[in-house]
């Protein structure tokens, strides 16, 4: 697996995961982007319209326990994926978001990063 190629771990993917069940093809999914590392796709629960996942084809928990260069090749791709996501949501701006752990929110634990797409005036947070 490239995703984690240097780390000791070999790429493995969990039954019960509902993002390794996307990965897999075993779940749907709007798939916005996706490569040998990682997926795009349309948050089910969106706070804004075009709020979207980036994750890795190999599944690790949290962002903590995500090997650092899985971290930078998910944050690799926040550029290209974001500048399409607010050409096609009509947004100029959004915010990335990281929930690590129960207490923060994290409610999928196979890490991810959210890319959601902020209006003028949306009233979602500051
Ligand atoms: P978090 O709280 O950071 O773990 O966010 C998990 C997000 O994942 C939440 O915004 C809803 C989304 N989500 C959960 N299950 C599914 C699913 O089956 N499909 C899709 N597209 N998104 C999901």
């Amino acid at each position: 697996c490239n995703s984690c190629s240097d780390s000791e771990k070999q790429c493995n993917l969990e039954t019960d995961c509902i993002f390794c069940k996307i990965i897999r093809g075993d779940a749907p999914a709007l798939k916005l982007y996706e490569d040998d590392e990682c997926l795009c796709f349309l948050d089910n629960n969106p706070v804004s319209p075009g709020h979207c996942l980036i994750i890795p084809r190999c599944h690790f928990p949290s962002l903590v326990a995500t090997p650092p260069s899985v971290v930078a090749a998910m944050c690799s791709k926040v550029p290209y994926i974001s500048k399409a996501v607010m050409k096609a949501t009509g947004s100029d701006s959004f915010n990335l978001l990281v929930n690590n752990g129960v207490d923060a929110g994290q409610v999928i634990f196979h890490t991810h990063i959210h890319i959601i797409p902020r209006r003028a005036r949306d009233c979602l947070w500051a």
